[in-house]
């Protein structure tokens, strides 16, 4: 068994209730949940929306790996409505993201698709903080800020 710490981020459509689905669907699909942060109001980082973001950070319990995890998270993202995949920077509207940030069965690993842990995970306020509330003790592997 390991443990997976998953960011949500949702800036359209009805988003506490998108938020609400994808965390019923991940409990049902990859494993029971450990912790949830609280939800947080957040300004689009990295592209210009009207639309504001609600983004938490999740912790399950899962029998399943990593490649196997990308592929629920991306089904899930699917029948929640979402169409666009952000590629090279460049950032859409979304109904629902999942991001994988951290798989305790496979501490790093370097694939086309997925990234272990989360490359900017440290760097971005929307996952650092939610990440901090459900795990405190993370911030002693948190890179110290260079000048
Ligand atoms: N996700 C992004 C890019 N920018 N900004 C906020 N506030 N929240 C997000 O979840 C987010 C973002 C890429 O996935
Ligand atoms: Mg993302
Ligand atoms: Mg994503």
């Amino acid at each position: 068994m390991a443990t997976v710490y998953l960011s949500l981020g949702s800036n359209l459509g009805d988003r506490h209730a998108l938020l609400g689905a994808a965390l019923d669907m991940l409990q049902d699909r990859v494993g029971c949940m450990l912790a949830l942060s609280p939800f947080y109001e957040t300004e689009p980082w990295g592209f210009e929306s009207p639309h504001c973001f609600l983004n938490a950070v999740v912790v399950l319990r899962t029998a399943i790996g990593p490649r196997e995890l990308l592929s629920v998270t991306q089904g899930i993202e699917k029948e929640l409505g979402r169409t666009h995949k952000s590629a090279d920077g460049i950032y859409y509207d979304r109904p629902i993201d999942i991001d994988i940030l951290i798989h305790t069965s496979c501490p790093q690993m370097q694939t086309e698709e997925l990234i272990l842990p989360h490359p900017h995970m440290w760097k971005r306020d929307f996952v650092r903080l939610p990440l901090l509330d459900v795990a405190p003790l993370l911030r002693l592997d948190e890179p110290l800020k260079t000048p």
